[in-house]
């Protein structure tokens, strides 16, 4: 066992995790709703498997195929290059211009408040603003108490003067005169005091989604919701951050009623280490491509099996077109396939010794050395049991065995489950496995499953995302993209335990995953980067995320 775990992290040496962002989501305006959300990065090596798949020439004058296996190839390339840290690029976009005074209000002015602001800075207001008749005592008052942090535009209140004379001209009594004017004096500066922060608070949410644009983050958030939700003139607050700047004074202000809509209200992060960006393949691609002449998966309908006879057991003959090994005959006429082919020894470095995949197998197995990375975090100890929701061909439940877990592997589909079945023994594990074939909420839903009694440690999940053109949307959607609902997939397991794993696209959107922690939640999103590339995440919830109490 302890063989083939160290078969997948031979180049483990050369692999690292980083901490890109911290946040805190606010669901509303009251600091009590909020979930802490760290995106990490880990970075994986499988090169040589990589290699390895790539040492096979493409049949015939099969053009598709030389492309596919040339864009994998400039991926080796890449990653030989750029294998150390140092070579990753320094900052996040183009060079920020210094200009201190801003980032220094932006800061200071959340933390404020209105009243507050007022307080600290009435009385050098009121001495310096009332001097009408030049008193030279009320002068030095004036700067004498002059606060450490006063607003640009209080220092130049002066150009009030007409209203001060208007307001002025009303009163004979100098008592009641000055009384009128500090309240217009106070009314004046706690509207420009909340314009200001909300300002600032907008500036703050924009620079978050332009920085998680950049590290290939799809956040699912709606830029025009982090506007100011008034339409009263507002100055704004110069952004020091040249690569996001312009935008916020370019658009309009939105009306309230889009706030209220939005899911989450507002956004605080820390940016662990500004030299975190890639320049990679992410996201959306252009186009999709010409229809294929495989039915999609949509599309594919699905067989029915005669259960009462079905056998599980591998039987050479009838199953030898499951065989993985001899794919690239079975396959190479299957467009969508053939980018796995070239991959191969990286979804199971045992590809030649037995293992079976059928079709679907082929483009949703986790990689080896993703899946092993996983299993690495989750099993803590010994013997604790792992479900795995939906198993495949096996991908994961074999790296949870090998890393000393007890699993169930379910899934709905037989012939993939004959397929996990018989990998799980080419990798000497389908002891440590329990295999069920059926619905992941009817398992669930069995009594010795239920909480209360339930012996599961943790849950791991894997669903179908729709084939391989998930990718060409630009953002995942976790209900409507997985079969099953994303949604209802988490709080089925979640009604079983907190400690939740979910393997998603990698442009899944962020505020879906906040939203499964919900309020007063938790959770990490680690992006899986194999060889330099972003190829999924997995989201951490209960205690399987970074930092959680064990
Ligand atoms: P991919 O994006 O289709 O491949 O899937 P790749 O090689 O990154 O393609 P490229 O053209 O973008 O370079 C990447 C990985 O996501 C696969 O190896 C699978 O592990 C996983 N994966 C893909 N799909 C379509 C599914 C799915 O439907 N379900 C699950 N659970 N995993 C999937
Ligand atoms: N992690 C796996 C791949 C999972 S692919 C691996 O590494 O091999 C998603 C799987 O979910 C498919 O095999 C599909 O048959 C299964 N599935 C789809 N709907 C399901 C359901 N309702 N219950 C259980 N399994 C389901």
């Amino acid at each position: 066992m302890e063989e083939a775990v160290e078969e997948t992290t031979q180049e483990s040496r050369n692999e690292y995790a980083r901490n890109l962002v911290w946040t805190t989501f606010y669901f509303d305006e009251k600091t009590v709703n909020t979930c802490d959300v760290l995106l990490t990065r880990q970075f994986l090596v499988d090169r040589k498997l990589l290699k390895k798949s790539l040492a096979t020439e493409p049949v015939g004058q099969d053009l598709e195929a030389v492309k596919a296996k040339e864009e994998l190839e400039q991926e080796m390339g890449k990653t030989e290059k750029t294998d150390s840290d140092e070579k990753l690029p320094t900052s996040f976009g183009s060079k920020k211009t210094s200009r201190p005074l801003p980032r220094s209000w932006l800061g200071w002015i959340e933390k404020m408040d209105s009243k507050a602001y007022w307080e600290s800075i009435n009385e050098y207001l009121i001495y310096k603003e009332m001097d009408e008749q030049g008193q030279e005592e009320l002068l030095h008052k004036a700067v004498k108490n002059k606060p450490a942090m006063i607003l640009p535009c209080h220092e130049k209140l002066k150009n009030h003067a007409d209203d001060f004379v208007e307001i002025g001209a009303k009163y004979e009594d100098p008592g009641q005169r000055m009384e009128a004017l500090a309240k217009f004096l106070e009314r004046r500066c706690h509207q420009d005091f909340l314009a200001l922060w909300a300002s600032a608070r907008t500036t703050r949410c924009r620079k978050y989604l332009a920085k998680m644009e950049r590290l290939g983050i799809a956040t699912g958030l709606d830029k025009k919701k982090f506007t100011v939700p008034d339409d009263t003139v507002t100055p704004v607050i110069d952004s020091d951050d040249s690569d996001d700047h312009g935008e916020e004074a370019a658009e309009e202000p939105q009306a309230s009623s889009s706030v209220e809509t939005q899911p989450i209200y507002d956004v605080l992060y820390e940016v662990y280490e500004e030299g975190a960006h890639l320049e990679m393949k992410l996201g959306a691609k252009s186009e999709r491509p010409q229809a294929q002449a495989q039915p999609s998966v949509e599309e594919a309908a699905t067989p029915v099996y005669d259960m009462a006879n079905f056998s599980f057991a591998y039987d050479p003959e009838k199953d030898a077109q499951l065989l993985a090994s001899n794919a690239c005959e079975l396959f190479h006429m299957d467009k969508e396939i053939r980018k796995y082919w070239f991959q191969r020894y990286r979804l199971f470095s045992r590809l030649d010794q037995g293992v079976l995949m059928d079709r679907e197998g082929w483009f949703s197995v986790t990689p080896e050395r993703i899946a092993s990375h996983i299993a690495q975090r989750m099993v803590t100890r010994p013997g604790m049991v792992i479900i795995d929701g939906f198993a495949g061909v096996g991908g994961n439940s074999i790296q949870f065995a090998l890393h000393g877990a007890y699993v169930i592997a379910v899934d709905l589909d037989p012939i993939r489950l004959k397929c996990a079945k018989r990998n799980a023994e080419v990798y000497g594990v389908a002891e440590h496995i329990e295999f069920i074939c059926g619905d992941f909420f009817h398992v669930l839903s069995q009594q010795r499953f239920q909480s209360g009694q339930s012996i599961i440690d943790a849950v791991f999940l894997s669903p179908p995302w729709g084939g391989p053109s998930y990718i060409f949307e630009k953002e995942f959607d976790i209900g409507t993209g997985c079969t099953p609902n994303g949604f209802d997939i988490f709080e089925a397991a979640r009604r079983l335990t907190p400690n939740i794993a979910y393997f998603l696209p990698r442009n899944t959107k962020q505020n879906q995953i906040v939203h499964l922690a919900g309020p007063g939640g938790k959770v990490e999103v680690e992006q899986s980067c194999l060889n330099k590339k972003i190829k999924t995440i997995t989201a951490y919830f209960g205690n399987l995320c970074q930092g959680a109490a064990k």
